[in-house]
Order: C-alpha cells, then sequence, then structure tokens
C-alpha cells in the first residue's frame, strides 16, 4: 500500500546507482556508458530539454570554432556514418539536432529528468549515498554523484546599476530566447567582445539599424574560414575517421591542428611571414594550435606574431582610429581564447556600427532606454549581455555540495580548486567532476576529452562494483600532489599570466579578481596517460572500501 501512495505524489525519494548532474554532452555520454553497466541512472538537467552549451547558447550567430566532424561523438561507428555535418563549423542549431539525435537513436531521454535544477547535495557516510536536492523540492538518493555541469554553464550579468532598470529588450547570450529576435530596423548594444560577443556582432551587424558594441577589452580574432562540406569531402571525412581519431589523440589540444616544431626565430623572415600567411587562410585554430612551437611560451615570438595579426586588422578595418581600438595592447595573440570571426573586422566599416571603448569612458548605468557612459547617454532597442561566465567552478558554488562531515565544496575551493586528476576532491567520496578544474577538458576540443573522462569514470565505477566496494575517495596526499604538478605546468606559459575567464577572473563576481590556475596545462594525451597509470596501479591516490 504505501508503494501505490508514494507513487502517486512527485516529492518520492528515489534511489538510484547514480545521479548525474547536467544533460549536456557529458550527461549523455555519461549516462550511455552507465547503462551499458547495467546502473540505474536519473540526469537532472535546468533546461527544459537536453543539450547543455547547445541547448542554452542560441544567440545569433553561435557555431562552432573546432571542426564539427572532431567534435561529434566518437563511440559508435554507426552514429558516425549516419550523420552528416553540412559545415565545417556548423551552428548551434545542428548541434542542438545532432545530441538529440544521439539522445533518441540511444533511448537515452527516458533517464533524463528535465526543469530540475539541482540546488544540494550531500554525502552520508553511514549508508555511502548521496542525496540530491531539487529546486522543486524532490530529493533523490544515489551511490555515485557525476558532475557534468560544464565550464561556462554560470552565466554573469555585469555589475552596473540600472541593468533591471531598462524598457527594451535586453539578453545575456546564455539565456537567449527560444522564439527568433526580430532585429531588423533596432537599435542595438553589445556589451561584450569575447568568443561570444564577436559571434553575435558580426551575425547581427548587417541586420540592425544601429549596432553600437561596449568593448572593455580587445580580443586577437582570426579567420573561422568556414564553408559548406562538399558531397565529396562527406565521403572523405567517414572514410578517415579511424585516422582522425586517432590523431586527435596525439595532439595537446584534441583539435587536428598540431604546433609546427619550428621556433619562431629558426627560420628567415620571409619563411614566417609566409607560413603565417597561410594559416590566416586556412579554417579554424591552425593558427593558434599549429603556430610554431614557442609562440605560446616566448614573449618575443608571441610579440612579433601579435604584430602580424595587428597588421590583419588594419588593414580589415578602414577607420585607423577604430582599428588601434580593436587591436589589444594588454595581451598578446593566444594568451586568452582566441575568437574565431567571419566578417567581424568588416562590420566596424558599415556606417551605423560604433565602436565604443569603456575603458575609456565607463558605462555609468543602464538606463530606462539605453546605456549612459562618463560621456554619453544612448538610447537603444534591444541591448545584448555578452558578458561571459563565472567560468570552470562557478557551477560548483552554485550548488551546496556537502561531502564528508558536512564540509562545503565551495568553502573548499574559495582559494582556488584541490583536486585529484581533475576528477575527484578529498572530503567527496563517490563524487566524480566530468569536465572539473584541474582537468584537461578546458583546453581540450571538449568532446574528446569528455569521452576521456567519461571512460574512465565509468570503469572505476565498474571495478567499484565488481569488488564489492561500496565507496572510494582519493587521498588528501594524491590530492596535493595533483594540485601542486598543476600549478607547476602552468609555470611557463603566457596564457596563466593574463587575467580572463580560463583564469578565473570575472569582475562581475565577488572574490573572482585573484588570477589562478584552474586547468591543466600538460596536454590531453599526458592527461590520459596520467590517468591511465592510476587506473592500472588499481587507483592509486585512491582509498577504495566499503561500509
Ligand atoms: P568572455 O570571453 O568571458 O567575454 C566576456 C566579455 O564581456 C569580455 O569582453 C568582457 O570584458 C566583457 N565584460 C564582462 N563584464 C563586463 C562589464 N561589467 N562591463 C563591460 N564589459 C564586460 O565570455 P564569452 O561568452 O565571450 O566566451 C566564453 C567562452 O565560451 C569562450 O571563450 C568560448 O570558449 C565559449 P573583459 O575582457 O573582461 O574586459
Amino acid at each position: 500500500m504505501p508503494d501505490v501512495a508514494i507513487a502517486e505524489t512527485s516529492t518520492q525519494t528515489r534511489t538510484f546507482d547514480a545521479i548525474i548532474i547536467g544533460a549536456g554532452i557529458a550527461g549523455i555520454y555519461q549516462l550511455y556508458r552507465l547503462r551499458e553497466l547495467g546502473f540505474s541512472v536519473r540526469v537532472f538537467e535546468t533546461g527544459t530539454d537536453l543539450g547543455g552549451t547547445w541547448y542554452w547558447n542560441r544567440y545569433p550567430g553561435a557555431r562552432f570554432d573546432s571542426e564539427s566532424y572532431t567534435y561529434a561523438f566518437s563511440f559508435s561507428d554507426d552514429l558516425l556514418r549516419d550523420w552528416n555535418w553540412s559545415e565545417h563549423f556548423a551552428a548551434q542549431p545542428e548541434t542542438l539536432r545532432y545530441l538529440n539525435h544521439v539522445a533518441d537513436r540511444f533511448d537515452l531521454r527516458r533517464d533524463m529528468q528535465f526543469n530540475s535544477r539541482v540546488t544540494a547535495a550531500s554525502f552520508d557516510e553511514a549508508t555511502d549515498r548521496w542525496t540530491v536536492t531539487l529546486d522543486t523540492g524532490e530529493r533523490h538518493e544515489a551511490r555515485f554523484l557525476i558532475t557534468a555541469i560544464g565550464p561556462l554553464s554560470a552565466d554573469t550579468m555585469p555589475r552596473i546599476p540600472g541593468v533591471g532598470d531598462f524598457k527594451g529588450q535586453s539578453f545575456h547570450t546564455y539565456r537567449w530566447p527560444k522564439e527568433p529576435v526580430d532585429f531588423a530596423g533596432k537599435r542595438v548594444a553589445v556589451i561584450g567582445t569575447g568568443a561570444t560577443g564577436v559571434q553575435v556582432i558580426q551575425t547581427i551587424a548587417p541586420q540592425v539599424a544601429q549596432l553600437t558594441v561596449f568593448q572593455r577589452t580587445p580580443n586577437w580574432c582570426t579567420p573561422l574560414n568556414n564553408r559548406p562540406i562538399s558531397e565529396e569531402e562527406q565521403r572523405q571525412i567517414k572514410a578517415n575517421y579511424p585516422a582522425m581519431f586517432a590523431l586527435l589523440r596525439t595532439t595537446p589540444g584534441c583539435y587536428v591542428h598540431d604546433a609546427d616544431p619550428r621556433g619562431t626565430f629558426e627560420v628567415t623572415e620571409a619563411e614566417r611571414e609566409a607560413f603565417w600567411e597561410q594559416r590566416y587562410k586556412e579554417p579554424g585554430f591552425g593558427i593558434w594550435q599549429a603556430n610554431f612551437r614557442d609562440m605560446l611560451t616566448d614573449p618575443k615570438a608571441n610579440a612579433l606574431f601579435s604584430d602580424f595579426v595587428a597588421r590583419k586588422i588594419r588593414q580589415r578595418v578602414k577607420d585607423p582610429a577604430v582599428a588601434d581600438m580593436l587591436i589589444p595592447k594588454c595581451h598578446g595573440f593566444g594568451t586568452r581564447r582566441v575568437p574565431q570571426e567571419t566578417f567581424y573586422y568588416e562590420a566596424f566599416n558599415l556606417p551605423h556600427v560604433k565602436l565604443v571603448d569603456v575603458k575609456a569612458t565607463p558605462i555609468e548605468r543602464i538606463t530606462e532606454t539605453g546605456i549612459q557612459t562618463s560621456d554619453a547617454s544612448f538610447d537603444f532597442d534591444i541591448i545584448v549581455y555578452a558578458t561571459g561566465f563565472d567560468a570552470i567552478t562557478g557551477a560548483f558554488d552554485r550548488i551546496d555540495f556537502r561531502g564528508r562531515g558536512g564540509q562545503s565544496l565551495k568553502d573548499k575551493w574559495r582559494d582556488g580548486p584541490r583536486t585529484y586528476l581533475g576528477l575527484q576532491s578529498a572530503g567527496f567520496p563517490n563524487m566524480l567532476t566530468i569536465v572539473g578544474p584541474h582537468n584537461a577538458s578546458t583546453r581540450c576540443n571538449i568532446p574528446r576529452c569528455i569521452e576521456q573522462n567519461v571512460d574512465w569514470a565509468t570503469d572505476l565505477l565498474r571495478h567499484v562494483r565488481d569488488t564489492g566496494r561500496t565507496r572510494f575517495e582519493a587521498t588528501e596526499a594524491a590530492e596535493a600532489e595533483w594540485t601542486q604538478h598543476i600549478q607547476e605546468l602552468a609555470a611557463d606559459l603566457l596564457y596563466t599570466k593574463i587575467d580572463s575567464w580560463a583564469t578565473g577572473i570575472n569582475t562581475n563576481v565577488d572574490g573572482k579578481n585573484v588570477r589562478r590556475i584552474l586547468q591543466y596545462q600538460g596536454g590531453a594525451p599526458a592527461y590520459r596517460a596520467k590517468c591511465d597509470e592510476v587506473a592500472t596501479q588499481g587507483y592509486a591516490g585512491m582509498v577504495l572500501g566499503r561500509i
């Protein structure tokens, strides 16, 4: 009798082998793999549907800057054979269709619960189980808790007075509505010029009546050089899948691009220029990932290449004063995430597009009708906030994770994350952080590293189950060693000495004003080798036990 009564209430507590938080790429694949183990699994997802990044980021111009076919799941030959990407760098709607296709093909949806934001999760040492609380008040239990919450999912609005006062339409790019936004004839503001702002600006510039871009820090943007995939290319791509995935396992970021073995100063000036011209014409991240081997470590090499890109910007932007504003002065090329563009610089040649430097003339407030800077007042119909994320740890901070003894993860990571392999944290048994801090994933063509993370996690859970254990946990010593290793790997990189989301800086979040090393910088192959070594050694650095 009680069973019937309980089943009729939506607040029934259910017990699963594993709970996954997030139905993005990581959650989808983790669910697929745990199904193979015969685990009972529930995925909780805030959104009304699956897709994670590709569900939320519906803003105009959202698209890949990894080659589409390198980004897709690699676990199923049938899936690879049947799916056709239309462009070398597909747009968001296509990627979302793809993820839905994957979920439907493998019947994954039935274990996903949407409109279900996880607010808290706590570990019970008496039962070796996690209890997960949703914003609906529902509570569910599981032996294992897997976070698949993404590195860029905690969106942040700017801390500018009056943000709530604006009477027109306004959107953060991550919270873009499902219904189309009509830009025709509108006066539009875009705040933010990171990878997202760049994609929005170049896409809407030709559609709007007026576009005003509020730029705080310019970025080094380089051409995406996208194009449709021809039938012949489609055939070649599919025939080449095994070789391509084998190649992706060898490059530091799991891209088709790898650094040129030559140093910048080991070639003549003419050779150097020709090489850079070639890279500028090629598609994707080659210009960043396949540049001379010292471009991201030697300040002189970096400065020389930055000059090359600055010249390109000057050639493409007609007004020299605007070109100058668009050229970064405080960081070298590739030391922040490089936005990939199509028509970005040309957009500033359009007569109705204006660039405002908010370092020179700060935004003082958002008004009912627009934006007030220190020297002008602007009226707008639409304001787009492309102001980014509380990256890598922000999504963790938004959930009240409690480990052994009620310890809070947010408190533990207040001065920077401490992890083992970027996949666990001591004191938080039976919890795995896919794409977590100190993991190779956020410096990676992300699905490639997600597959590695998930495969490793799945093998661990199988081992724990098959050996009759109920608990695994990283040791404090292993965590301290890994966290130290993360710091050491970052020491020589220019990338870690610059303010950006990748170094944990966000002016819109309290406490995020100190640079931190949040990412594994040793490259995906070394990371994978280390994870494999830990597994081969019977999960060295971890304690496996039973109640
Ligand atoms: P980013 O790269 O963090 O960019 C955010 C942008 O918003 C950046 O230009 C910021 O300037 C600007 N910003 C943030 N707050 C303000 C305020 N208060 N005033 C003015 N300007 C502001 O986020 P994206 O979404 O573009 O990209 C994130 C990643 O998603 C990207 O790298 C891809 O991997 C996918 P700042 O540079 O801080 O001066």
